[in-house]
């Protein structure tokens, strides 16, 4: 690769909305079926950036179409240089400041600029990260929704053969406390002992009532207890994770390494897995990565497991990949899981590479 940088072009935007094999039901919300975003980086050197960004609601998803295309704009002419373009684009809009939409869309960018750098380079994006493109341990999450917990026996066995897993995630936080009770004892009665088992309330509980079900997770033999309050209650997850023994996980609402730095400060949680469209991108994660470093913290994966794989095998203390298939359907390779572990992409960049059908079908 020459010392210049490729110049960016354009940013081609693609709304979707992709059908899941097992619709998500969280304790904070179902998803009929997945609004992403597929993003196309051009250069004028010919060499093509690729991501996605998940919207959660279709509600958001023009917005962040407009969004990523009024960005694109901003970007024509710029040098394929994500640290310059992150710290530019992040001072332009100051004045707003960049969380919610305009972040995921700052990342959206900031993962297709990676991704052609890397392709730019003809390395995998892990082997431009400095790292070996090793194989990382995942864990299925699939499945095992808020849902009839005598289902949830059969489901986890199903969900440990599709891929050899070794770990399987159940989510609680229903209105009787039972009912998670019995769910988690479903999963873990099948397939504990011989697979990891992590549950996730997402953020339904006070921290009172946190501390009250997590004791009585305690004894369940459950490896980590994820987001038990609301994402940015760092002071009650603390009281919480005091009280817990079972470790506390935190992360996917992390905007930004700011954020993380918070959140440890005030002693949140024992783990923390960011998401890479919240984090800030390959930049915002590689951050993220470092300062988790620095506090001896195992840091995990939130979604995307194509990236995330190579982000992972990047990260010093890099922990479990999050293994979701919501994007496979758009993918000409979706990512590859044996013996429970993600080989990251072998190719230049970071493993996403549409399936065009696909994409004019699923066309939103
Ligand atoms: C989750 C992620 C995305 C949508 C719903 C639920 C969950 C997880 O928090 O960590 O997988
Ligand atoms: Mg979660």
């Amino acid at each position: 690769m020459s010392l210049s940088p490729p110049t960016i072009a354009s940013l081609r935007v693609r709304p979707l909305m992709v059908p899941f094999r097992r619709p998500p039901a969280s304790a904070s919300g179902a998803m009929p079926s997945a609004p992403i975003v597929a993003l196309d980086l051009h250069t004028e050197q010919g060499v093509v950036g690729h991501a996605y960004l998940f919207a959660f609601t279709p509600v958001v998803l023009k917005a962040l179409v407009a969004i990523l295309e009024a960005l694109g704009e901003t970007v024509r002419g710029e040098p394929l240089a994500p640290a310059d373009l992150d710290a530019k684009l992040r001072r332009r809009f100051t004045l707003l400041d960049t969380p919610g939409v305009l972040g995921l869309a700052l990342a959206g960018l900031d993962m297709c600029a990676w991704d052609a750098l890397a392709r730019a380079a003809g390395l995998p994006l892990a082997a431009l990260l400095g790292a070996s493109v090793r194989p990382v341990k995942a864990y299925n999450s699939c499945g095992l929704w808020i849902g009839e917990p005598a289902r949830l026996a059969d489901e986890a066995e199903q969900l440990v053969l599709e891929g050899g897993f070794s770990a399987v995630k159940v989510r609680v936080g229903r209105a009787d406390f039972a009912q998670d009770l019995a769910a988690v004892r479903a999963v873990t009665g099948r397939v504990g002992g011989r697979v990891t088992v992590m549950c996730d309330f997402n953020q339904s509980l006070t921290w009172n009532e946190a501390i009250r079900r997590g004791r009585a997770l305690d004894d369940e033999g459950l490896y980590w207890i994820e987001e038990p309050v609301r994402h940015d209650d760092y002071a009650g997850c603390a009281k919480v994770a005091q009280a817990v023994r079972t470790p506390i996980q935190i992360g996917e609402n992390l905007l930004g390494p700011a954020d993380l730095r918070k959140a440890l400060e005030a002693q949140a949680m024992e783990f923390v897995m960011p998401d890479v469209q919240r984090i800030g991108g390959v930049t915002g994660w590689m951050r993220a990565a470092g300062i988790a470093q620095a506090h001896g913290m195992e840091m995990s994966s939130h979604l995307f497991p194509e990236i995330s794989a190579h982000l992972l095998a990047a990260t010093p203390t890099g922990h479990w990949l999050e293994y979701m298939d919501w994007a496979s359907p758009i993918l000409r390779e979706p990512v590859v899981v044996r013996d429970g572990f993600v080989q990251p992409a072998a190719g230049p960049g970071c493993g996403v590479e549409w399936d065009e059908e696909a994409l004019a079908r699923f066309a939103a």
